[in-house]
């Protein structure tokens, strides 16, 4: 298959393009390298050194003889380059990651949140509308998020997408199926619950072929093809905006760094290991859903835990220490998740669980890069509202946390 994938220089972007290029697709891959401005920006670089991405396609070539072409492109300011490009290519399929992900940079500033929700909303639809003005019939495979579903406590498992209603009728109840009710925890995940409205009235309106991936918190670094040389290694986040969870608790072990568990670390969400991501991906490309269909939800991760037990699990395994800390986000303190993942069981994939050789592999990693860790990047400094913003200023522990001014 020919694929493109935006935002292919990213986290889950780059070890997707070396899978699918391994497995003999041929890959287009478009990004504006807005990611490795926002570390400019932040002033905070990936633990693990990354080349260009032309250098990574280089040796990729080197190490494989596959091509990866590279397109510079804004998905979401470049309409016109959009549509030419998938006129000149004409891809079978295109991934869609190309989007600012990080909930705590999206709660920063206005600033931060009207950039997220421009790049994000005016991506997808940018994407959608080029898909139609082209005629360009590719099965489109968004990277959605868990966070959709919000995060309280239901009882219930989240179904993959939809939701079975009974609605009153002067003739009776109606069984119904509806997108599953939305409630983002943030203004990033918010942008993901537009994203299914825009999906659902393209797949209705102009039968797109659209699979939206609702991931869990993807952990880990490496994946088969990223291990093959030093310079195809993947990008690892460990400051307090971009860093995910088990990642960060990782590398703070690795670094002697207490494990910054956020309120009473009650809560509850769902992970994925990269190499079960990048699968994942694979096997939502090899499932295409007919025109007409409606879009194609799946749950996209393998397993489900509480943030403290992960705190625990890590300090038993590495010695590290565990800091409980005032909570910079509003979000439930505790929560159960249950959650279905059907779909990807039957298609074959076999989770990767949460194991400490995979784990140690992190922590291995991260003492490598040992050095290149800025420990005043180390905390979550980014509140979701004015008043947690002076709560946590006034705690003493936060503050002598802090990255100093
Ligand atoms: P990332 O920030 O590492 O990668 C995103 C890539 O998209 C970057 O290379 C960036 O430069 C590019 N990009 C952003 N806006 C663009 C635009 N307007 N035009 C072109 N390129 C653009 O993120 P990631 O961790 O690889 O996540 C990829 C996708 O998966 C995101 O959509 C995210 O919401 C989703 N996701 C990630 C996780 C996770 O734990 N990392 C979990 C669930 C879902
Ligand atoms: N947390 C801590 N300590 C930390 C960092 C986070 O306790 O040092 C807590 C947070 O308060 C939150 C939970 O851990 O309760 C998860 O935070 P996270 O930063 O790991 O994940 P999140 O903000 O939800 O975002 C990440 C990705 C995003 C993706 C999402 C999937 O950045 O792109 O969409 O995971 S999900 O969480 O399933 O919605």
């Amino acid at each position: 298959m020919k694929i493109a994938i935006l935002g292919g220089d990213g986290f889950v972007g780059w070890p997707t393009c070396l899978h699918l290029s391994n497995a003999g697709h041929e890959i287009h891959i478009v990004d504006n390298l807005s990611r490795r401005w926002i570390d400019t920006e932040l002033g905070v670089q990936s633990l693990t050194p990354m080349d260009s991405i032309q250098e990574r396609a280089r040796i990729w070539r080197q190490a494989t003889g596959r091509t990866l072409h590279f397109h510079l492109l804004d998905v979401a300011k470049e309409h016109e380059r959009l549509k030419a490009f998938l006129l000149e290519h004409r891809p079978d399929a295109v991934i869609h990651f190309a989007e600012q992900r990080a909930a705590p940079y999206s709660m920063k500033t206005d600033r931060h949140k009207v950039y997220t929700v421009d790049n994000n909303v005016r991506a997808t639809h940018n994407l959608l509308a080029a898909l139609v003005e082209t005629g360009i019939d590719a099965h489109l495979v968004h990277l959605g998020t868990m966070g959709v579903y919000g995060y309280s406590s239901v009882g219930a498992p989240i179904p993959e997408g939809y939701l079975d209603v009974e609605i009153d009728t002067p003739a009776g109840k109606r069984p119904q199926q509806i997108l599953y009710p939305t409630r983002p925890g943030s203004v990033y995940h918010m942008t993901k619950s537009l994203d299914q409205i825009l999906f659902q009235f393209y797949a209705q309106n102009d039968a797109l072929r659209i699979t939206d991936l609702h991931q869990g918190i993807v952990w880990g670094t490496h994946t088969d093809q990223t291990r093959r040389h030093d310079q195809l290694v993947n990008r690892f986040d460990y400051d307090g905006d971009y860093g995910t969870v088990l990642n960060r608790f990782l590398i703070q072990a690795a670094i002697g760094y207490p494990l910054t568990v956020h309120g009473t670390g009650g809560q509850t969400r769902a992970f994925i290991h990269i190499q079960d991501s990048v699968r994942c991906i694979e096997l939502a490309l090899s499932d295409a859903p007919e025109r007409g269909e409606r879009v194609r939800i799946f749950n996209q991760m393998t397993e489900t835990h509480r943030v403290r037990d992960l705190a625990q699990l890590v300090a038993r395994l590495t010695g590290a220490e565990v800091a409980f800390l005032p909570n910079p986000r509003k979000e439930a303190e505790e929560n159960d998740l249950i959650v279905r993942n059907d779909q990807f069981l039957a298609l074959g994939l076999d989770p990767i669980r949460l194991e400490d050789g995979l784990l140690a592999e992190v922590v291995d990693v991260a003492k490598r890069f040992a050095h290149r860790i800025d420990r005043s990047r180390v905390p979550a400094v980014s509140a979701w509202t004015k008043e947690i913003a002076a709560k946590v200023d006034r705690d003493p522990e936060r503050r002598s946390l802090r990255p100093a001014s």
